[in-house]
């Protein structure tokens, strides 16, 4: 867990820079532990290099990836970063979506874009998202580190897609994570090594927000049933204010079995009622 002067300081970090690089917070044998899982997942399931020259001709995107290994599960979890991503965004924060980056040699570089340009609000705004870049290679200048413009998270516009504007490459040693403001403009970098670049990218939204990943209907409900419950939570299995994503005015956590965690707000404000009114007798 981050001390109270670390979280200010990486906020003050976060919000003057649109990101912020916490370096070799994961520990070295995670990181090699992450590495032969996703290898694992990429081979049994035959995953290839993505569609589309966003996600990349040379790039390996295993989506959904809480389903394939509970090693994965720490890294939505990992108590630095998530208590960051609640600072800044909201407490109630869901997991929008977890994937691998996996930049093989040759991959081109990325068009600018920053993640919320399709959505129809005006910037500079208060942060509604933000991703966490882990990396688990050494990012390099060469190899595809992800390129940023630092500060852009306060410009009033999201990039032209696919622009040329200067960027730096987010260089970091392999264990480090970025966390950045996904309004920030920013690109994956071009593979020019001939090593691959492995990344893991976990995304996080406002809990008001819908998620990149349709988490509740992509992950089979006995995989979600053995999640911890933070986790559960994190995949939508919670209810934001206590008014939004009821089920019959149930807590949706109680389809993976469990006790409801939270009531419904309009439960709160009768039993607020009451309670005052049970006090004002009781005087
Ligand atoms: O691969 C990277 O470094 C960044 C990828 C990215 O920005 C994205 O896919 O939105």
């Amino acid at each position: 867990m981050p001390s109270a002067e670390q979280l200010k300081d990486y906020r003050e970090r976060f919000d003057r820079d649109g990101y912020v690089v916490l370096e070799r917070l994961i520990d070295p044998a995670v990181v090699k532990d992450l590495i032969a899982a996703l290898l694992r997942v990429e081979a049994e399931h035959g995953f290839g290099y993505a569609k589309t020259s966003f996600e990349g001709f040379k790039t390996v995107r295993i989506n959904n990836l809480l389903v394939y290994d509970e090693l994965f599960w720490q890294v939505a979890l990992q108590p630095d970063i998530l208590q960051l991503s609640e600072s800044i965004l909201d407490p109630e924060l869901l997991l929008s979506s977890l994937c691998t980056l996996t930049l093989d040699p040759g991959q081109q570089e990325q068009p600018l874009h920053e993640d919320t340009q399709l959505l129809p609000l005006p910037r500079p705004r208060a942060p509604i998202s933000v991703n966490a870049i882990w990396a688990l290679s050494d990012f390099t200048e060469t190899n595809g580190a992800t390129q940023i413009v630092p500060g852009s998270h306060k410009y009033d516009s999201p990039p032209k897609y696919g622009s040329e504007v200067k960027t730096v490459a987010a260089t970091m040693p392999a264990g480090s994570v970025m966390l950045f403001d996904s309004a920030l403009w920013h690109k994956g970098g071009a593979n020019s090594s001939q090593e691959r670049r492995y990344a893991l990218s976990c995304y996080y939204c406002a809990g008001w927000m819908r998620q990149q990943e349709n988490l509740q209907l992509g992950i089979p409900r006995e995989i979600a049933a053995r999640f911890p419950t933070r986790l559960q939570q994190l995949c939508g299995y919670s209810i934001y204010k206590g008014q939004f994503g009821h089920i019959d005015n149930q807590d949706p956590i109680t389809l993976l079995g469990k006790e409801r965690v939270k009531r419904t707000v309009w439960e709160e404000t009768d039993l607020r009622i009451a309670n005052k009114l049970a006090a004002k007798s009781a005087q």
